[in-house]
């Protein structure tokens, strides 16, 4: 074995990646990545040593949030990056723990967190030895995995806060103390499920934080119509998901002569009242993720990467002398955008210049689409929901929520949102809306049949609009209500969304289109017997039982 990485739903063969990612990670990067994270472990204690003690090390927090961050699936395939990033950590942990002991802070330092072996030619060949399959025992790997992804998908929400300048220190607290709990030999299965759930509640608070900092910052996100085609101008391409990138390259591109686009991801930010001042912010080209390469070449111009996911361009693609990356995404052979000094916006001088040497992008297609239903805009409408129900014409909510991916399977979730009876209302949030958010699936009374809240990171929106809902409806409990969920996932943050749900007591969630490859049957067992969590069949199958399971 050369490496080992089982943290996304594309795992080969259903288990785990063993030679090559099938997202293209080599087995150096799969290396570093394990290695990086058994070091952040270890400042991880010093870190919370250093916090109860009273001593606040914002460098080490920041590296262990944006540590954890940079190892999401599609994220960053450089191993310069993750060598240096392992070495940085080093240093600061050191450091860290050279000043807690001058301060004469009492501690009984793990071994794991005192680990320093080999250097980075080690670091590359056996990273693996340090990842995963370390943990002999099938259920204790499984939810010490299930708590680390969960961890890393709370970690990019965390960043995105952190980058507006909204931080808790619950979050930050609760991430130290997990990631020493997966170094805790003699800890229970028990224990690590009860780890879990306090990761799914911390998770909940983590959306929180960044809906306050996304709301604050640009205003509550309204009902917008968003252009799918394309000017005659240069353009730019903007994907991930960090809004305050965009707001920089925005700012200063306005009067440059060139317009802004988004892909995949950041999409959802033409829905923020804030980003609509800007008259070349253009509109959205393409689709999800997993379709970049060909759209990456079509559009012509730069292409700026803020978060995944990132496709490897292929060895024939043009497009890489065009693709910039920024914040925790690096890939070898693009352009990387350094940070922002304090104070500064991030400068986009290079790109900008770039882009201006570009043909306007080449037309995908044509139209528009609608999106935008938050939590402030759902609340907007409830009354009018309230009465269509009442009225029996919606009779179901389905919350499709999620992760697009490369699988052919997933057009099972296109098929799935045209089959639903016309009196159902999806709500979505995530990339896996592009599965069927152009679909034409008409409105009830004026209120579209797709709801779309936002980014994965708007499952929030759901969860407010599901407690919305509870109240008017004068409900019990969630699990009362009218909505199924049929959730597709790919990578670390649907993770968190996932322990989110269960932490808030959502029970029968379908998790699709396969259960993760880190559950172990003893795992899957908890999941199917303590939430109810299904898995998804055939389109016919799945909509006579999960429709049958909640009506209004
Ligand atoms: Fe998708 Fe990728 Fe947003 Fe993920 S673009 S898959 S869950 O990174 O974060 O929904
Ligand atoms: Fe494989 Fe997914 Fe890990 Fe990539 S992230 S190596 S595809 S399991």
């Amino acid at each position: 074995m050369s490496m080992f990485c089982f943290q996304c739903q594309e795992a080969a063969r259903g288990t785990g990646c063993e030679i090559r990612g099938v997202c293209g990670k080599t087995g150096e990067v799969s290396n570093l990545q394990d290695t990086l994270v058994h070091v952040l472990k270890g400042l991880a204690f010093y870190h919370r040593t250093a916090m109860e003690a009273g001593i606040d090390d914002r460098e080490a927090e920041r590296i262990i949030i944006e540590g954890l961050f940079t190892t999401v699936t599609n994220v960053n395939f450089d191993p310069d990056d993750f060598v240096r990033r392992i070495q940085e950590a080093l240093q600061v942990r050191e450091s860290l723990r050279k000043r807690l002991h001058e301060a004469g802070v009492q501690m009984k330092e793990p071994d794991f967190a005192r680990w320093h072996e080999g250097g980075p030619a080690d670091w590359k060949r056996e990273g693996y030895k340090l990842g995963p399959r370390r943990t002999e025992d099938p259920d204790v790997r499984s939810l010490k995995e299930l708590l680390l992804y969960g961890l890393k998908g709370m970690a990019a929400y965390t960043h995105h806060a952190a980058v507006l300048g909204y931080r808790d220190e619950r979050i930050i607290s609760f991430i130290d103390e997990a990631l020493i709990a997966t170094e805790d030999t003699t800890r229970s299965a028990g224990e690590l499920i009860d780890l879990v759930m306090e990761c799914g509640r911390t998770g909940v608070l983590a959306m929180e934080l960044l809906d306050k900092a996304n709301t604050s910052t640009y205003g509550n996100p309204e009902v917008s119509t968003v252009n799918l085609g394309v000017r005659n101008r240069p353009g730019i391409l903007v994907s991930g998901h960090d809004l305050k990138d965009l707001e920089d390259l925005l700012e200063q591109t306005k009067d440059a002569g060139i317009d802004i686009y988004t892909h995949g991801e950041m999409l959802p930010a033409h829905y923020y009242p804030f980003f609509k001042k800007y008259p070349h912010f253009a509109g959205n080209y393409g689709n999800a993720w997993w379709k970049q390469v060909e759209e990456f070449e079509a559009f012509g111009g730069p292409i700026l990467m803020t978060t995944n996911c990132l496709v490897p361009p292929p060895a024939n693609a043009s497009y890489l002398s065009r693709l910039y990356t920024t914040g925790p995404v690096r890939y070898p052979g693009a352009h990387h955008i350094p940070e922002r000094t304090p104070g500064a916006r991030k400068d986009f001088s290079r790109l900008i210049e770039h882009a201006k040497t570009c043909p306007p992008p080449a037309q995908l297609e044509e139209g528009t689409i609608v999106g935008g239903f938050a939590h402030h805009q759902v609340a907007a409408v409830a009354e009018k929901v309230l009465e269509a129900i009442k009225a029996g014409k919606i009779t179901r909510f389905v919350v499709m929520a999620g992760c697009d991916g490369r699988f052919p399977s997933r057009a099972y979730y296109t098929e799935f949102a045209q089959r639903l009876p016309r009196d159902t209302v999806i709500l979505t949030a995530g990339c896996a809306k592009y599965r069927y958010h152009k679909l034409p699936l008409g409105e009830i009374d004026g209120i579209p049949r797709i709801l779309d809240a936002g980014q994965c990171n708007d499952s929030y929106s759901l969860i407010k609009t599901a407690l919305t809902l509870k109240e008017a409806l004068g409900v019990a409990s969630v699990n009362d209500l009218p909505i199924v969920y049929n959730i597709a996932w790919y990578e670390q943050k649907a993770v968190i969304v996932l322990l989110a749900l269960l932490a808030l007591g959502v029970k029968r969630i379908h998790l699709g289109p396969t259960l993760p490859a880190f559950l172990s049957e003893g795992v899957r067992d908890v999941l199917i017997r303590e939430f109810e969590i299904g898995t998804i069949d055939t389109v016919g199958d799945d909509l006579d039982r999960m429709l049958a399971a909640a009506m209004a």
